[in-house]
């Protein structure tokens, strides 16, 4: 037998996403703090996930929930300080997992003493670290580009007389990455972190990062809606996924390799990416130059709830692939509703089988492994900007973003006051660890599956292939060369009759699996 090389853990390990605010308040704030992470930890290494991804922990006024950054090396006081990250970052690496940051390079907060220079006069050194340009020839802004929380993306400033682009917030500048001193400080940033120890980055709206010369207008787009973003009025052809910004992935991948083969410990880049398949694979780049790691794949986000359309996102989204290029999916984020809450506790489950039998790394969502449902956030409560600045479309983001119930006790344990945004409404029995001693609970049962695909080398880095099976039931076939194991999942909520054989390893409902049936919501892998 010949030997292996062994596979990167990215390939083979599972990624847990962690909302800094929302999983554990250690200093009676309300918010969540890296104090509170790492005395969460246990918890992190019971589930049995291999990677922590913490969306951003630098200092920020919060107006985007830190993602809008006033300081890319720094850490926000509400969460800590450096020496509060280094004793995490050592603690998480004592239990031989690796932690990724949330990397903000499209734009920073209006406080970042970058864009205050910038904006302090049109001759500031850093004026061209942003995007500012004259109003349109008749007045106005420079063009119809619409930021993704609505309104145009064009900021007037009355003192210097021009306008500043912002693809999000107001108070979200966007950078520009065609300035070669914004460029280098940025990569600067990345080895300060990689330097302290960190594992990788996830990069957030990576396809944002560079836009069109002459900043054309977008096309409209036909298929718009009132019940839709306003965003989505616009195709963004020339405000995202332009030729250059690839580029600078391969040269923010270029770093990563240099640290990598420097300290023998493979750093990783996933990168944030909504686009249709064709487009979305390039982010892998080349075999010689390779960019991005991992270009988050949220297709499963997207989708409907249904066998038929999800055998074919798979076998599209596997077919688009590059030969070099690693699969990756992801079934919740600190953005979209929350699984359980869109397809129902019962289908989470086998949402659950999903996400951790399907080829490619996973990322699981904190809150998702206890089945987190449907939340109402009362309107004195929403915080979400884009929300607030679009209300009664249903894009609200502060539903995936509740605290952590971790137990009965007044706040579910999250913290010994009020949180900043409700609980989930279940939490008295719906927390971590009444679940704990449930062994019917979503918590067992992730924990069940993280086991079994450690435990199988074909579900972690095996080949897959789809097989046909009766309407209603999504089926496919994951291989090596030692094993073959096939994973049945009833998308319905009734029983479908299927000609299984074999030993079932495990199923999403409890008592032993019945021959010749899928039960209602079953998910089953067969050895
Ligand atoms: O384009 C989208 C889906 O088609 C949006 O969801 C968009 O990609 C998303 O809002 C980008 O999210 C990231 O950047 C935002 C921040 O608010 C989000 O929390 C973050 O995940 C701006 O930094």
């Amino acid at each position: 037998m010949t030997a292996r090389p062994v596979a990167p853990w990215w390939k083979r390990g599972v990624i847990y996403q962690i909302y800094p605010r929302s999983f554990q308040d250690s200093n009676g704030d309300g918010v969540g703090d890296l104090a509170g992470i790492e005395r969460r930890l246990d918890h992190v290494v019971a589930l049995g996930v291999d990677a922590i991804w913490l969306s951003p922990i630098f200092p920020s006024p919060m107006a985007d929930f830190g993602y809008d950054v006033a300081d890319y090396t720094g850490i926000e006081p509400m969460f800590g300080d450096l020496a509060a990250f280094d004793r995490l970052l050592a603690a998480i690496h004592a239990r031989g997992l690796k932690l990724l940051l949330d990397f903000v390079p499209n734009h920073s907060s209006d406080r970042h003493p970058w864009f205050i220079e910038s904006r302090s006069s049109r001759s500031s050194p850093k004026r061209d670290w942003y995007i500012w340009r004259d109003p349109a020839p008749g007045g106005g802004p420079p063009n119809n580009w619409i930021s993704d929380f609505g309104g145009s993306s064009w900021e007037w400033d009355a003192a210097t007389g021009q306008y500043y682009l912002h693809a999000f917030l107001a108070s979200q500048p966007d950078l520009n990455w065609r300035n070669p001193q914004l460029r280098a400080a940025m990569m600067r940033v990345l080895r300060f972190w990689f330097d302290r120890g960190v594992d990788g980055f996830r990069i957030d709206v990576l396809w944002h990062i560079v836009k069109a010369e002459g900043f054309p207008d977008n096309p409209v787009n036909p298929a718009w809606h009132p019940g839709i973003t306003e965003r989505d009025r616009l195709i963004q052809l020339h405000s995202t996924d332009q030729i250059e910004a690839h580029a600078i992935a391969a040269e923010f991948r270029a770093l990563a390799d240099e640290y990598g083969a420097k300290t023998g410990d493979e750093r990783v880049l996933i990168g944030e990416i909504f686009l249709p398949n064709d487009r979305h694979a390039r982010w892998y780049g080349t075999l010689e130059r390779p960019q991005v790691h991992l270009p988050f794949n949220f297709q499963l986000i997207e989708t409907g709830w249904d066998a038929a359309l999800l055998r074919r996102l798979i076998a599209d989204y596997e077919a688009s692939l590059p030969a070099h290029g690693w699969p990756n999916w992801v079934i919740g984020s600190h953005d979209a509703p929350r699984i359980a809450a869109r397809v129902g506790e019962a289908q989470a489950r086998v949402a659950a089988m999903l996400l951790l039998t399907l080829r490619g790394t996973p990322t699981l969502y904190q809150g998702d492994e206890i089945g987190i449902g449907e939340v109402v956030i009362p309107p004195d409560r929403v915080r979400d900007p884009q929300d607030l600045r679009q209300p009664g479309i249903g894009i609200g983001r502060d539903r995936s973003r509740t605290p952590m119930p971790w137990d009965t006790t007044r706040f579910a344990g999250f913290s010994a006051v009020e949180p900043w945004l409700p609980l989930n409404p279940d939490w008295p029995t719906r927390n971590v660890t009444v679940q704990d001693g449930d062994p019917g609970s979503m918590l067992l049962l992730y924990r069940a599956l993280l086991r079994l695909r450690r435990r199988e080398a074909a579900l972690e880095l095996g080949d897959i292939v789809l097989v046909d099976a009766p309407d209603g039931v999504l089926a496919y076939r994951r291989t090596d060369d030692r094993r073959q194991l096939l994973v049945l999942l009833n998308l319905t909520s009734q029983a479908i009759g299927l000609d299984w054989h074999g030993v079932p390893l495990l199923s999403t409902r409890d008592g032993a699996p019945v021959p010749g049936t899928l039960r209602a919501d079953e998910g089953l892998i067969v050895a």
